[in-house]
């Protein structure tokens, strides 16, 4: 299977940790979805990644299908519970965490226009969903009902890759005050392999 993707990317990171998770092999084709000249549209044609070329040359993209394309194929471990019911509230939170993951790449992007073409309201709302989204997302951690380490699932995977890329941009940079039980969370997720080897590299 070949993983097209950036490293940067937190969408990207979610598949390749649950690859990792699964003991799946597969080939990382590091694209660039913002060059001109990019290949991603090939691949998808809304030109985001990440996208995956199944072994039977299918390709399927938005991370959140195909977290599901993975899970189909019944590699242990199992990234949802098998009661379709609370595998959906995991999908939630999963949804929620790339939400938040949404708006840090929104702000990203509008900080790199130039100072006079930047929009005060667009970061604003941006900064409000993510606060938000982590105050929802704290609370999930301390009710530990859908949210548990001990048996990793998808939602803990885009919860520590969405804290990591608000890390690695410095985006909302205090996310982690009153937060104690979303940084435990990462504190643990961050440990195991398959976060330590997807690490996005410094800048
Ligand atoms: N909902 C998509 C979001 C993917 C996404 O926004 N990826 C970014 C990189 S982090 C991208 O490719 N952006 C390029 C663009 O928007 O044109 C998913 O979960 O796969």
């Amino acid at each position: 299977m070949k993983l097209i993707g950036s490293y940067t990317s937190p969408f990207v990171r979610k598949i390749s940790v649950m690859m990792l998770e699964k003991g799946i092999i597969f080939e990382f084709v590091n694209l660039s979805p913002y060059s001109e000249d990019s290949h991603v549209p090939h691949y998808n044609p809304l030109g985001k990644v990440p996208a995956l070329v199944a072994d039977d040359q299918q390709t399927w993209f938005d991370s959140a299908i195909i977290a599901e394309f993975l899970e189909l194929r019944g590699e242990a471990p199992a990234l949802l519970p098998s009661d379709r019911l609370e595998a959906l509230n995991v999908r939630q939170l999963e949804k929620l965490a790339d939400g938040i993951s949404d708006s840090a790449l929104v702000i990203v992007r509008e900080q790199m226009r130039a100072g006079d073409q930047q929009s005060e309201e667009v970061l604003l709302r941006n900064r409000e969903k993510i606060q938000r989204g982590l105050d929802m997302l704290e609370k999930a951690a301390v009710a530990g009902k859908w949210i548990n380490t001990q048996q990793i699932n998808l939602a803990d995977i885009a919860i520590g890759c969405m804290i990591g890329y608000l890390n690695f941009r410095r985006v909302v940079p205090n996310w982690c005050v009153e937060r104690p039980a979303l940084v435990k969370l990462a504190e643990t997720l961050f440990q195991r392999e398959s976060f330590a080897r997807t690490t996005p590299p410094s800048a």
